[in-house]
C-alpha cells in the first residue's frame, strides 16, 4: 500500500494561521525580526506571533529581535512596561532548524540593516512592493491598518489566552499605527480594538503612551519650529541634527495639523544620514511612492497613503554638500507634489524672548 504521509494535503488549511503553522512545522527554533528601529505595531506583532508559537508549539524557541534601536521615548516604555525581550538581530540564532518570521515588513525594502537570510514567513500590512520571492509562506492584506490586527486574528483563530501585557501591546500597536486623520484603519482593525481594550492594562498603557521626554525632543521641536517654511501647501521643517530619528516622523505628524499645509515633510540629519518625513493630510495619494521618487538614485524610501520615511546617506557631510542636497530634495518636492516654485516663506516670525521672570 502506497503512503502518502510526506505529501501536503490535497487542500491546505483555510485560515491564514494554521497555515503559518504548518509552515513552521518543519524547524525548531524562530526568530522574530521586523523593520529597522521598531515601532509599536513591530513589537505587538512579533509578542503576537510568540504567543501563538508557545500555546501551538511549546517546546520551540521563539527570539524576538531588534533591529537599530528604540527611538521613540513611547516605544522605549513599551519595550521597559510589557518586559518585551528583546535580543540584537545580529545576535540572533541562525542557522538550520531556524527559521526566520518577519512582521510588519518585507526582505529589500530599505527598511532593515541586513538582508543575508531569506524568511520562511511574512506577515505585513505596507505596500512596500519588497522581494519576496523563496518566501514560504505569505500574508500581506495592505486593507489592514496594522499587523497587530492581522496578528490579533491569528490569536483569536488559534484560541491563544490572552494577557493583559499582551492585549496591552497589541492595543497600542493598532491604535499608534492608525493615530491621525483621516483614519488609515478599517472594521478589522476596530473589531480588534474592540476585543482587546477589556483585555488590556489600561495604567500600563497611559504610562506608555506619556513617558518621560529628555529636552532635547523640545530642543528639536524648537529648531524645527523656527525653521519650517511654507511653499504654498507645503511646509518643509528642518529638524536640523537629531537626538533619535524617530523625532522627525513625530514633528511631520505635528506640522501636518497646521491649516496652512495640504502636504508636509520634515527633514533632519541622525548620524551620517538625512532622514525625511512625509505626511498629506488627505487620503487618496500614495506618499510613499512621491518620497521614493524624491530620492530616487540617493538613498531609500517607503509608506503608506498618508506617511512615508525616508532616508539619504551622507557620502559628503560638508554644510555645503548638505545645503546642496536640501535643495535637490526641495526641487523635486516641487516637482511631485506639482508645487509652483516659490521663495517660501517662514511658518513663523523670530520668537520673542522674555527675562527669566
Ligand atoms: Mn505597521
Amino acid at each position: 500500500m502506497k503512503t502518502e504521509t510526506n505529501r501536503r494535503p490535497a487542500v491546505s488549511p483555510s485560515r491564514r494561521s494554521d497555515r503559518f503553522l504548518e509552515a513552521m512545522a518543519p524547524f525548531d527554533r524562530v526568530v522574530l525580526a521586523s523593520h529597522i528601529n521598531p515601532d509599536p505595531d513591530a513589537l505587538a506583532s512579533m509578542l503576537g506571533i510568540r504567543a501563538v508559537l508557545e500555546h501551538r508549539r511549546p517546546r520551540l524557541e521563539v527570539t524576538l529581535t531588534l533591529d537599530g534601536m528604540l527611538a521613540r521615548a513611547e516605544n522605549r516604555a513599551m519595550v521597559e512596561l510589557l518586559e518585551i525581550p528583546l535580543v540584537p538581530i545580529e545576535d540572533a540564532p541562525r542557522g538550520d532548524g531556524v527559521a526566520l518570521v518577519m512582521v510588519d515588513s518585507q526582505p529589500h525594502t530599505g527598511r532593515r540593516a541586513s538582508e543575508s537570510i531569506t524568511p520562511v514567513a511574512v506577515l505585513d500590512h505596507h505596500q512596500t512592493g519588497g522581494n519576496l520571492d523563496g518566501v514560504a509562506f505569505l500574508d500581506i492584506r495592505p486593507d489592514m491598518g496594522a499587523t497587530s490586527t492581522m496578528v490579533a486574528g491569528y490569536l483569536m483563530e488559534q484560541s491563544v489566552p490572552l494577557t493583559p501585557r499582551l492585549a496591552t501591546a497589541l492595543f497600542y500597536g493598532i491604535e499608534s499605527e492608525s493615530i491621525g486623520y483621516p483614519r488609515e484603519a478599517g472594521p478589522a482593525d476596530d473589531g480588534a480594538l474592540v476585543w482587546l481594550f477589556p483585555r488590556a492594562d489600561k495604567d500600563l498603557m497611559a504610562r506608555i503612551r506619556n513617558p518621560r521626554l529628555p529636552v532635547s525632543y523640545f530642543a528639536t521641536a524648537q529648531h524645527a519650529l523656527a525653521n519650517a517654511f511654507l511653499y504654498g501647501p507645503l511646509l518643509v521643517c528642518w529638524c536640523g541634527q537629531v537626538p533619535q530619528p524617530d523625532i522627525i516622523a513625530e514633528l511631520a505628524d505635528f506640522f501636518i495639523r497646521c491649516d496652512q499645509a495640504h502636504w508636509v515633510v520634515a527633514i533632519g540629519r541622525f548620524q551620517d544620514q538625512i532622514r525625511l518625513s512625509l505626511r498629506t493630510d488627505s487620503l487618496g495619494t500614495n506618499s510613499g511612492e512621491v518620497l521614493r521618487a524624491v530620492v530616487d538614485g540617493l538613498g531609500t524610501a517607503g509608506g503608506h497613503d498618508k506617511r512615508a520615511g525616508g532616508a539619504i546617506p551622507l557620502s559628503d557631510p560638508s554644510p555645503e554638500a548638505i545645503d546642496e542636497l536640501l535643495r535637490l530634495i526641495r526641487r523635486r518636492l516641487f516637482e511631485q507634489l506639482q508645487v509652483a516654485e516659490s521663495p517660501g516663506r517662514r511658518l513663523l516670525p523670530a520668537s520673542p524672548t522674555i527675562q527669566v521672570p
